[in-house]
């Protein structure tokens, strides 16, 4: 499909998909939100895609925030009337397939909360993670001050929302942010060789892994024990289960169903 502010490509099993306003460092404003659902939508829908990752076009920024020229415009019933950037959660909420961001370089306020949205982020040595929101009057809107307090702790999330500072991405994998940081050279082979591992991995099982860990921040740990041991129960009863363990047995590469 043809995109405005985005592109979206199937690379084999894994879509990838780019925010292409570098002009503005890929700043997300309402067209960029309806494209990103679109191609949302489309991945989750297509049967030979199982993992997508999400990146930034140019080599400055993965997305400097939500578009501070769009809202500038806007009058508070705006806002409200428009249920502004509602989407976005609906969006993520959504998708029961991987998906990894892929982060470049800036990553502040909602471009920020996005990376967090994703299942896990990879980070080029040239990223910087912040919720600079303070200074512009507003806070986090997006999920960043619940996210970020989840992923790093309070005092980290505090000095961030507080201050307005930038964290690099080396402070981001200390901080646990980031599952891993690489060459900005490398970041992309690196982004796409982990999507593509993952989407080797039977389909199902996929889904559900991730679906436990996202559980882990919603429950007390007894609901979360239950629910994984029923969720395991479930994958059992899969074809990709008996041919997973069939294939180790028998020491050769499995050929999963996607049942
Ligand atoms: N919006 C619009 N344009 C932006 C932008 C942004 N967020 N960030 C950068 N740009 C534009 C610049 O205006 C500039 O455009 P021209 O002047 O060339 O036309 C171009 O991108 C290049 O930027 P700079 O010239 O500033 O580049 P520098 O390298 O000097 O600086 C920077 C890079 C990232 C430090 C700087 O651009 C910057 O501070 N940008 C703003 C970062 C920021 O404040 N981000 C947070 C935005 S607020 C909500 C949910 C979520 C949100 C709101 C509501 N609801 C549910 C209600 C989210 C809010 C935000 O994200």
């Amino acid at each position: 499909m043809a995109y405005e502010t985005i592109t979206s490509e199937a690379r084999g099993a894994v879509t990838l998909i780019t925010l292409n306003r570098p002009e503005a460092l890929n700043a997300l404003n309402t067209t960029v939100l309806r494209e990103l659902q679109e191609a949302f939508a489309a991945f989750e829908a297509d049967d030979s895609q199982h993992c997508a990752v999400v990146t930034g076009s140019g080599d400055k920024a993965f997305a400097a925030g939500a578009d501070i020229k769009e809202m500038v415009e806007k009058e508070p019933a705006d806002f409200f009337l428009e249920d502004f950037f509602s989407g976005w959660n609906d969006m993520t909420a959504k998708i029961r397939k991987p998906w990894i961001a892929a982060v470049n370089g800036f990553a502040l306020g909602g471009g920020c909360e996005v990376a967090m949205m994703a299942d896990f982020i990879i980070a080029s040595e040239n990223a910087k993670f912040g919720q600079p929101e303070i200074k512009l009057g507003v806070a986090p809107g997006m999920g960043g001050s619940q996210r970020l307090t989840r992923a790093v702790g309070k005092a980290k999330a505090m000095d961030l929302c507080l201050t307005g500072r930038m964290m690099d991405a080396e402070e981001a994998e200390r901080a646990g942010l980031v599952a891993r940081v690489v060459p900005h050279d490398q970041l992309m082979d690196e982004a796409m060789k982990a999507a593509e591992t993952i989407a080797g991995m039977p389909p199902m099982a996929a889904m559900i892994n991730k679906e436990l860990v996202d559980a882990s921040f919603e429950t007390t740990l007894q609901q979360g024990m239950l629910h994984e041991r029923r969720l395991f129960q479930i994958l059992t009863a899969t074809q990709d289960k008996a041919e997973g363990m069939q294939a180790f047995v028998e020491k050769r590469a499995a050929n999963w169903k996607g049942r």
